[in-house]
């Protein structure tokens, strides 16, 4: 494979280092840093089964925690001081509050964090405030922040409810047929909706006890239309939104008293056994909003279990500045699960080891076996799926589903699992959308006037196929065997076409390109596209052209926003790792670029075997809503290195705690990767280490 590195693009390493470890200790081999990773790994699996790492976000958790509790009458000193010591610990230089690390200051973000510091009683003249006061009124104040925002705010009447974008309760009378029904939105904003559209239709005001007119500049809205809309929908809609507007003045009494009762039921109907509404935070806190205002009071089951919930989504800390209070958006035990499984598989940890098979038994307990919202689209499609969160039944999403399936492949579970797996695979395969990819939890979920609404000016409202679902979904498929299907050939096709010009994939559910790439590789080598087709020659260009001079790769949130970003950032683990995945995969015959991702892997590992992330490399919705997933500095660069090493026989350290320390190869995701392996030309044996074995020919398939 001819590779050329040349170019502007190119970054120039200065080499691998030899001798040391940065300030980090003595220089430890690929090797030895593997086994300390898979060890830190391994220890981290709970006594269920399962992993878990924190799902970090941004401080609109923590504001709107605070201003949930003042506004169903429940807070206390208790919360409110250490969550309060959290906000403020996240304020920027600039008076500011961002959405990521590193990022920069975000209106809507920084207007909630100041509401609940002054609800936690910091006073409008101490510094900080001032600060971030000053951020607001630049940016053009309360006027130009999101509808969410400005939603909260006209829960305490410091926003007029008529001033925000109408959706009619009468929403949810609408057939699935029609357009704009509920179901044309996606999940998590057809589950923020519905309430919302309860609590914008009541229009409740609560007492504050304080203004925040100083955050108000006294701009008028935007006017209609100029939300940019190339076919001119945008205008259309705000005429739209007048009229419901209009109708929400007036609304006609009977019509409007059956839609609230029929949101109420759809809502109740909707609430997960751990209380919780989709396991997100916008839906669950909005419906506790929205049917304690329909007059179900705080000790009604529904609600009480819902508050109870929001209890385990909450993370406290001792630091030295005092205790801290936070709140995970959503959790991801069974994506880190399954993610930590395969890692380890990789890591050559036997297939009967007891931390997969107590993992696997966890995911058989998950299995999904009732349908859900997604039945709507798909009615004859038999149940058998997996979520991301704990309890979600009527979520379970095809990311997930994917990656559950490669890692009960990986485990020695055998017959014990085949049934769940046989109707996850058939689940996925139903789930395709019209156009041949995968979308997270529905299907042909794209109807894009939706995003058109005045009201959807935050996040992703639909849920189209994306490259890196797709990807995931088809290294799950062929892995199972299913490689010359022509569903699979049909989602091959999707993400061919899907590639950018540049020779990336867009990652949706993580950043950015790094993520999309390090999908698609692996999953169209596993579906048996060449290591030297052009589409994969292209992707590790463009990996070899991203290749920070530290050796690392990183990507920044901004190039959701911002093209001349793609691919450019501060090398993190977990984006070094999709790097190295993509490489690994593709048989990249580039071993200096690989040789030099593993050096940084190696050179920035702590001591205990981990490494730090403090930049977020995971994507609720591409330019607002962001998540540090806090196991995905480990998951990822043990997979990277365990399967580039996986030829060097014995050279890993016994996992501990393993009763004998024969280290397995244990088989690659797809097996199919390894039917390509023949065919590339790689140069071999001539400078010692693992990476120039890498996809050397003759490897075992
Ligand atoms: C891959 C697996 N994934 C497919 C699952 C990823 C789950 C991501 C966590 C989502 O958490 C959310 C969801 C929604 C919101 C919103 C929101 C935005 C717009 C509307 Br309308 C409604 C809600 C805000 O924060 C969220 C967090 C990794």
């Amino acid at each position: 494979m001819a590779i050329s590195t040349s170019g502007p693009d190119e970054v120039l390493g200065r080499g691998p280092s030899t001798t040391e470890n940065d300030k980090r200790g003595p220089f430890l081999s690929p090797e030895a840093a593997l086994g300390r990773a898979r060890d830190l790994l391994l220890s981290r699996q709970q006594p269920g089964g399962w992993w878990q790492g924190e799902l970090e976000t941004n401080v609109t958790m923590e504001a709107e925690d605070l201003l949930l509790r003042e506004f169903l009458g429940i807070r206390t000193e208790v919360e409110t001081e250490p969550t309060a010591r959290w906000i403020r610990s996240k304020q920027r230089a600039d008076g500011a509050w961002a959405t990521f690390h590193g990022g920069p200051g975000d209106l809507s973000t920084t207007i909630e964090a100041y509401a609940a510091l002054r609800l936690a009683g910091d006073p409008p003249d101490a510094e900080h405030m001032g600060r971030a006061r000053e951020f607001v009124l630049a940016q053009g104040g309360i006027e130009r922040s999101r509808v969410f925002t400005r939603l909260w705010l006209a829960l305490f009447g410091e926003w007029p409810w008529q001033r925000l974008p109408a959706i009619p309760p009468e929403v949810v009378l609408l057939p699935s047929w029609f357009p704009l029904n509920v179901y044309d939105f996606a999940c998590w904003a057809r589950q923020t909706i519905v309430p919302l559209s309860v609590v914008r239709s009541l229009r409740p005001v609560r007492p504050l006890g304080f203004s925040l007119g100083e955050l108000r500049t006294g701009l008028v809205a935007e006017p209609a239309g100029t939300t940019a809309s190339p076919s001119g929908r945008g205008r259309w809609m705000h005429r739209l939104d007048a009229v419901l507007r209009g109708y929400e003045r007036h609304p006609l009494g009977p019509v409007r008293r059956n839609a609230l009762r029929r949101a109420a039921e759809w809502i109740v109907a909707r609430q997960e056994s751990d209380g919780s509404w989709g396991g997100i935070q916008p839906p669950w806190v909005y419906s506790l909003i929205a049917l304690h205002l329909l007059g179900y009071p705080l000790s009604h089951p529904v609600l009480r279990s819902g508050l109870a919930g929001l209890e385990r989504f909450t993370v406290r800390e001792e630091t030295p500045e005092g205790p801290v209070r936070r709140l995970e958006a959503c959790q991801s035990p069974v994506w880190d699960t399954a993610l930590a499984m395969v890692a380890l598989a990789d890591a050559g940890l036997p297939a009967d080891h007891p931390a997969l098979t107590t993992a696997a038994g966890w995911l058989l307990e998950e299995e999904i076996r009732v349908p859900g919202d997604w039945s709507v689209r798909r009615p004859r499609l038999a149940p058998g799926g997996w979520a991301f969160e704990f309890d979600n039944d009527g979520y379970p999403d095809t990311d997930d589903t994917a990656e559950v399936l490669l890692a009960l492949r990986r485990t020695g579970a055998g017959p014990a699992v085949r049934p769940a797996m046989e109707r996850g695979v058939g689940w996925l395969v139903g789930m395709q959308s019209a156009d041949g990819g995968w979308a997270a939890f529905d299907a042909d979920n794209t109807r894009a006037i939706a995003r058109d609404l005045p009201f959807c000016d935050f996040g992703e409202v639909i849920d189209p196929p994306s490259a890196d679902v797709t990807a995931h979904v088809l290294e799950a498929l062929c892995a199972e065997g299913l490689a010359n299907s022509i569903p699979v050939r049909r989602g091959v096709a999707w993400l061919l076409r899907h590639q950018e010009a540049d020779g990336s994939w867009f990652g949706r559910w993580g950043a950015n390109h790094v993520y999309g790439t390090g999908a698609a590789v692996p999953a169209l080598i596993a579906a048996g596209v060449r290591p030297d087709d052009p589409a994969i020659v292209r992707a590790v260009c463009w990996l070899h052209r991203r290749q920070n001079a530290d050796g690392g790769w990183g990507e920044d949130m901004r190039s959701y926003r911002d093209p001349a970003w793609r691919g450019r950032g501060e090398s993190t683990a977990s984006q070094t790792a999709w790097a190295l995945l993509a490489l690994h995969a593709a048989r990249s015959d580039d071993s200096a670029s690989i040789r030099r991702g593993l050096d940084w892997l190696v050179r920035t590992q702590r001591p205990d075997g981990g490494w730090d992330e403090p930049y977020y490399t995971g994507t609720g919705f591409p330019g607002d809503f962001y998540i540090n997933y806090h196991l995905y500095r480990l998951v990822f660069p043990v997979s990277a290195l365990g399967r580039l090493l996986r030829d060097r026989d014995g050279s890993v350290p016994p996992p501990a705690g393993s009763a004998n320390g024969a280290v397995e190869s244990a088989g690659v995701p797809g097996g199919s990767v390894d039917r390509a392996a023949g065919s590339v030309d790689v140069p071999g044996g001539s400078v010692e280490g693992a990476v120039e074995r890498v996809g050397a020919p003759g490897e075992s398939s």
